[in-house]
């Protein structure tokens, strides 16, 4: 895309962070006149602070597969775009992470690195899609140990030289790419990685037998910041989990850690016939123990329930500014329960508006 275009984007988005934050109109004229400035000597132009911190949060606000958005405006913005190398990319993120886990009480955080112009050529890409994940490798008979969802990154990482410890829940390291460089690897700190032994209030066999845990913080950092025409390809954001994250997706789906059939053995459940709801009772129990641990460890977490309920606040709200709240139906829904919520009973517009998060091509493959 040419500078004319980029140019364009600029504009909009400085007219909407300045509307939005009633700048007056004076100010805006001339930021515009001195982007465009810059635009025509370098083909690029730099967010201030400020602007940057505003489109992350709108990044955010208009992100529709997202139920958690009631919180939008109170992201804290890390701003790392002076992060050359890999070893000072790798130092901000874990700062991201101590800071934003909070020691349980977790804050919602972004780390921003360096832009580029062109979506295509990245400047800075962290190859892993969230920045704590367990590894998961294939074993001779076939099936995997750990999570299968990193299959991939834990195949490049072991080529790069990487060993886990193999168990289920191996955290991964830290994978970061300048430029056409090669990848470069780091472990994170164990002392930075918070982690949830789950327990069940009623089954105390829960914790024993099963030896389930999860991550405290979901880092998604495989995703595509756009604001005003530039693209931010490394920018990990984290809020705290919904329960069924983690109890009717990661640790119940049949590809990820499948353990449905084995809560159900626990439970003592008739796992014979499916008119039992052997699995739904699983289920559910298993979500128990999610929300039991993470609330009983200290580590912010949300039911889905009360996600619901604030997600509806977030959409009357923007309702109340004269926007309309934009949202994708079939990703708002929780994976179980979905009728119990409000949500399911309304219709949002799916429109992609930005400043956003974009998906973006993986590194590898
Ligand atoms: C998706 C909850 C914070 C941006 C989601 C999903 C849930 C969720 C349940 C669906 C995930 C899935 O089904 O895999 C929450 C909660 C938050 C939070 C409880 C607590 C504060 C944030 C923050 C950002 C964000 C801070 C960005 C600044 C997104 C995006 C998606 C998403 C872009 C779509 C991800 C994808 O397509 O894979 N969120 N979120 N969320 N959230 Fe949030
Ligand atoms: N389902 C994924 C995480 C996706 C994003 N969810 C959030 N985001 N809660 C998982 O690991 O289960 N957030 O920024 O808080």
């Amino acid at each position: 895309l040419g500078n004319a275009q980029l140019l364009q984007n600029a504009e909009a988005y400085i007219r909407q962070y300045g509307s939005e934050l009633q700048i007056d109109e004076a100010a805006t004229a001339a930021r515009i006149a001195e982007a465009a400035a810059e635009i025509a000597e370098k083909g690029t132009y730099t967010h201030t602070y400020e602007e940057l911190a505003y489109g992350a949060k709108l990044a955010w606000r208009n992100s529709n597969r997202c139920i958690g958005r009631l919180f939008w405006d109170s992201l804290t913005v890390q701003d790392a775009r002076e992060a050359r190398t890999a070893g000072e990319i790798a130092e901000a993120v874990f700062h991201h992470i101590e800071y934003a886990t909070g020691g349980g009480k977790i804050l919602p955080t972004i780390t921003v690195f360096a832009p580029t112009e062109d979506a295509d050529r990245p400047n800075v890409r962290i190859w892993n899609d969230q920045l704590i994940r367990y590894a998961g490798y294939e074993q001779r008979d076939g099936t995997v140990l750990g999570d299968p969802i990193s299959l991939q990154l834990t195949r490049k990482c072991m080529e790069l030289g990487w060993r886990g410890a193999g168990t289920a829940f191996d955290v991964l390291p830290l994978v970061i790419q300048v430029g056409t460089k090669p990848p470069e690897w780091f472990d994170i700190p164990k002392d930075i990685v918070l982690e949830v032994p789950l327990t069940h209030p009623d089954y105390p066999a829960f914790e024993t037998e099963l030896q389930l845990k999860w991550y405290a913080v979901p880092f998604v950092s495989n995703m595509r910041l756009e604001i005003g025409g530039l693209h931010y390809t490394a920018a990990p954001f984290n809020g705290w989990y919904m329960g069924t994250e983690i109890g009717a997706r990661n640790l119940a789906d049949p590809f990820r850690y499948n353990k449905l059939p084995a809560v159900g053995s626990l439970l003592g459940l008739d796992t014979s016939s499916e008119v039992t709801l052997w699995r739904d009772r699983a289920l559910v129990e298993l979500n128990v123990a999610v929300l039991h641990s993470y609330k009983t460890q200290g580590v912010a977490i949300v039911d889905h329930h009360t996600a619901g309920k604030q997600f509806m606040l977030f959409a009357e709200k923007e309702r109340q500014q004269g926007r309309t709240p934009t949202g994708r139906w079939s990703w708002l829904i929780p994976p179980m329960s979905p009728a119990t919520t409000a949500i399911y009973h309304n219709r949002y517009e799916d429109t992609e508006l930005t400043p956003n998060y974009f998906y973006q091509q993986s590194p590898f493959d």
